[in-house]
Formats: structure tokens, sequence, C-alpha cells
């Protein structure tokens, strides 16, 4: 099969060596979160602040055991490179009664120890400020009492912190990934305020002197939450401007823009000017629902951009998404071999071929070429990626029915 494929792509004159090397080196962060709702280790409870888990599919990880040997499972599943995307409210306390602003690497040594034992590449992370009850008035970075502001404040400086330990500890970089909830239901009377608020608390993080080399610091924007329909502090213009002054990150979640924008078309505005850009892919249907990454046409858009642009080493591809009504290692498994597939096919287009026709005006045959890639053998070579790295096809499913039955369905 993977001959024909081969031979097929060829004639377009495309190298399907090169883009299976290629992608092999494209490293997918995958967050811990899909595993247990995103209630975390650390005692806060379910998801709040705008974001929302539903269904009840049997077979949550409770604790920390659960947990990694989902992610174990679920992750040996998942061809080619991969990183851990961890909150901070994974944290792993043994009775220590630090609070958020308090936590420490040893309370994530464990953790580093699991990622090293399994072979992944990195850890990134992400400060929690959700589920916590100094979440006041569903602000906090953004809050107008000083302590709860600051209370946040000191939580990100505790991860920066900690993602140094992680990039240590793992020798490769730490996105840590700020996202907020802050926002109001309703029609504000300031609309200011809040991000001058903001914007003061995030100078303050930043001053602390972490590590720029090992740490990069992103920001999540997003245009409303269950809650915060009327308004988000961290919209997307605040972020980008804020971003580009301070000389961070953005990170795009392609659930958290209008459903007419499309983060496709954002990735290369932001590499106009940016030497990282971050994602969050998901898939949002109708609005930020964070359903699981499906082969569909956005998310080859996303992987077009990334590797046509030569980007795969300045976009930080991470996933976001959790959807508790079917089995959670399934979901690990699908999004991510998606995420994994779209690279592919982005690295099977003739890219320099269709830029030329774009740049010759040679629209119809633009069109033209591109619908024809779009039914070329594409299975074969998916097929022998995971050939290469002794994985499965099809029957990856057999063995996530077997997990569940003997495991999963133990967790009562
Ligand atoms: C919420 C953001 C945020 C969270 C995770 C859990 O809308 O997308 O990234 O989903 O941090
Ligand atoms: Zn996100």
């Amino acid at each position: 099969m993977y001959e024909h494929s081969k031979q097929a792509y060829a004639a377009f004159g495309v190298d399907t060596e090169a883009a299976i090397a290629k992608l092999g080196e494209i490293p997918v962060s995958i967050h811990c979160w899909q595993g247990d709702d995103v209630v975390g280790l650390d005692g806060g409870g379910a998801a709040s602040g705008g974001i929302q888990t539903t269904g009840n599919y049997p077979g949550r990880a409770r604790n920390f055991e659960e947990l990694t040997a989902d992610i174990e499972k679920a992750f040996s599943l998942i061809p080619g490179k991969k990183r851990l995307n961890l909150h901070a409210s994974y944290a792993l306390l043994k009775g220590d009664n630090a609070d958020r602003d308090g936590y420490r690497p040893e309370h994530f040594a464990d953790w580093v120890k699991f990622a090293k034992r399994i072979g992944l590449d990195g850890i990134d992370f992400n400060p929690t400020m959700f589920s916590h009850r100094n979440m006041k008035d569903g602000l906090s970075l953004s809050s107008p009492d000083e302590n709860i502001r600051k209370f946040w404040v000191r939580h990100c400086i505790a991860c920066l912190k900690i993602a140094e330990y992680f990039a240590d500890e793992m020798n490769s970089h730490c996105l840590v990934n700020i996202w907020i909830p802050d926002g109001f239901k309703d029609v504000p009377a300031d609309r200011l305020t809040p991000r001058l608020r903001l914007k003061k608390s995030l100078d303050e993080i930043l001053a602390c002197g972490y590590n720029r080399s090992k740490v990069i610091v992103a920001v999540e924007s997003k245009v409303f939450g269950i809650g915060v329909e009327s308004y988000t502090v961290g919209s997307n213009e605040f972020y980008q401007n804020y971003a580009a002054k301070n000389d961070i990150c953005c990170l795009l979640d392609n659930g958290h823009y209008h459903p007419l924008e499309y983060v496709s078309d954002k990735i290369p505005a932001l590499l106009a000017f940016y030497d990282k850009v971050a994602l969050h892919v998901t898939r949002g249907v109708r609005w930020d629902s964070d359903h699981v990454v499906l082969f569909e046409d956005e998310l080859k858009e996303i992987a077009k951009e990334i590797v046509r642009n030569d980007a795969a080493d300045k976009v930080l591809i991470g996933l976001d998404y959790f959807d508790a009504s079917i089995n959670r290692l399934a979901a690990w498994v699908v999004g991510a071999r998606n995420m994994k597939k779209a690279l592919l096919w982005a690295l099977l287009q003739p890219n320099a071929r269709l830029k030329a026709l774009q740049d010759e005006a040679n629209f119809t045959e633009l069109m033209v070429l591109q619908e024809e890639l779009k039914t070329l053998p594409f299975e074969g070579v998916w097929a022998e990626c995971l050939r290469r790295e002794h994985q499965k096809g099809a029957e990856w499913f057999k063995e996530i029915k077997e997990y569940e039955n003997k495991i999963l369905k133990e967790r009562k």
C-alpha cells in the first residue's frame, strides 16, 4: 500500500519519505486534563470559570496513579514526539497544606519521574486560575481586591519557578500558558480598569526574573465563556498587544473566537511578528465546547500554515479539549492522532508548487491541483508512519476496549 501511495504522491512532486521523517520531529503537547474532566489533584474540584465538562462516562481518573496509568496507556497508542501539558491543579501535595501561591517543584516531582519514565519530550505548564476560593466574583489577575490579585500574581510566579524546574529536568523548554476566566456576565460599567489591572499583574509576574531561555510565557485570549458572555478581560486585542510589547508569546485556542474567525489565518499573521506562536488545538461546536479534535478542514488548514511556512519549531502545538461523554482514553488517542495526521497531510502537499501558482495568479490550476490532492492515497503514508513506530492502525481501539473492561469499569 505504501509503495502505491509513494508513487501517487511522487507524481505530484511530493517526497513521502521526507514527509514521514519530518513528522517524526514535530512534538505535540498533550493535555493531562482530558483524563479527569479538568478536576485536578489539589482538591479544587470540578472545572469552573466559564469552562465545563459534560458527560458521565465511567472511569474518570480520580488520583495520580489512575491518571498516569491512563496517560501511559493512551500515549502508547499515539505515534511520534509527545510532551505532557500539566495544570498547576495537578500538584501532588501529599498532605502539605501549601496553597496555590506556595506550590513548589517538589509538588511535581512525581510527574517529572513519570514523564521521564515513559520517554516524553518535555512538560508544559499552566497556572490554574479557576476552581479555587480565591476566584472572587469570577476575577483573578484583574480583581479589584488587592489581596486576591496579589495571590494570583504569586501563583503565576510560583508556576514560573516550577516551569524552570521542568525545563531543567526534561532538558527542553517549558511553555507556561496564562489563561484567566475573568469577565462579566452582563454589560460592564468599566471595560478598561480591569484590563489595566490585568496588565499590572502581568508586569509583576514577568518581573520575577524567570529564565527566558528555558521558559516561554504565553497569554491565551478568549472572546466569551459560560457566565462571562458579555465581556472577558483577557481579550484578543489586549493580549496580542501585551505580548508584542513585552516580548512574550500569544496562545491561540481555536475555540476562543467568533465561529467565522479562523486560527489558520491568525497563525501566519502572528508569524510575521513573533518568533513563537502557541496553540490550543480543540474543536468548538457552535461555541467553545472543547470537543475532541477531528480530522477535518480547519485542522488541516492549521497544520498547513505550520508546515508550509516552515514554522514547525516556531508553532508550539498543544491540545485542549475535554469530553466526559465518551471513553476518555479514546478521546486522547483520536485527537492526538488527528493532529499528527493533519501535520502529515500538510507535509504531503507540494507546497512550493502551490505557492508558485498563487504568485503567478494561476488560480485555475491552483484550484484544480488542490482538489486533486484531496483524493491522493493518504492512508498508505499514514499507515507507514504507524508501522515504522510499531503502532497499530484501526485496531488500536481494541486495546482501549480491553483497558475499559479490565480497569475503567472497576472505578466505581
Ligand atoms: C479555557 C481555556 C483553557 C482551558 C485549560 C484547562 O477556555 O481554553 O486553556 O481549557 O487551561
Ligand atoms: Zn485553551
